[in-house]
């Protein structure tokens, strides 16, 4: 069975970070693991708090879980501190032929920042040189290309604008930027872009907010891609995935 490795905060509503990553590779027949980056304190209505893990125990618990299997893909969600973003940038390092997956999660989706402003730089230009896919919502894009995204068509131009970047800081795994549409107004359709063309995924449109499908997301695509499928086609399935789970609670 492959294996996943999910770096993440935890969430105790269940509905996003480690705990929504792990039931995701349950579900989808991966055998998963976990390295805790912060502790948060919500429920599936509001935020109240996050208490990051310090460099150190983050550091031991990538550590051990190298030691205990042989990983297949990697998933970075939440990080919360600049310190954590040079811990898992050491781990990565170790890691240079497994795939890595990584969620920009900057903020909640009831508004409170997920990771500290000296942090951000620091995951711009050093943790993302370490990406082989990029899975940004469009805010998140939007942080990320210096550019309001809001459209297609500037989905297209962010998606492009961040793969040249990766690469011009040297990063040597970049496969696809993949922008996520499930907030656009009138369609939910992804944007992937492979440094060459683009890939359309098209979702339902469902009026319905969950928090935590961004880890969803990012952990069905992981997944997929230890089980040895193509990135456009894991994705592709990533959105089955969630859009799957989104109808279950209409
Ligand atoms: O959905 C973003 C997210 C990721 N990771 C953790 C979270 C959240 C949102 O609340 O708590 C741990």
């Amino acid at each position: 069975m492959p294996t996943v490795l999910t770096i993440a905060g935890s969430d105790p509503s269940c509905g996003a970070g480690i705990q929504a990553d792990l039931r995701v590779f349950e579900k989808l027949g991966v055998k998963g693991l976990s390295a805790i980056t912060a502790i948060t304190a919500q429920s599936s209505e509001r935020f109240l708090s996050i208490y990051p893990v310090p460099a150190d125990i983050l550091t031991q618990q990538l550590s051990s879980v190298a030691e205990d299997a042989k990983i297949d893909a990697i998933k970075i969600g939440m990080i919360a501190t600049a310190a954590n973003v040079q811990a898992i940038i050491w781990f990565l390092k170790r890691m240079e032929n497994v795939p890595v997956v990584i969620d920009p999660v900057f903020d909640a989706s009831a508004g409170y920042p997920l990771i500290e402003p000296a942090a951000l730089p620091v995951f711009e230009q050093q943790l993302l040189p370490f990406a082989t896919v990029v899975t940004p919502n469009l805010s998140e894009a939007a942080t990320l290309a210096k550019m309001q995204v809001a459209s297609i068509e500037t989905m297209r131009t962010a998606a492009k604008i961040i793969y040249d970047e990766i690469r011009h800081m040297g990063g040597k795994k970049i496969k696809v930027v993949a922008i996520k549409g499930g907030h656009l107004k009138d369609r939910s359709t992804d944007i992937l872009y492979d440094g060459k063309k683009y890939t359309e995924t098209e979702g339902e449109m469902l009026d319905k907010e969950l928090h935590g499908t961004g880890c969803l997301y990012s952990s069905a695509l992981a997944a997929h891609i230890a089980q040895g499928l193509d990135i456009v086609s894991a994705a592709r399935k990533a959105k089955e995935y969630v859009t799957a789970e989104l109808r279950k609670i209409k």
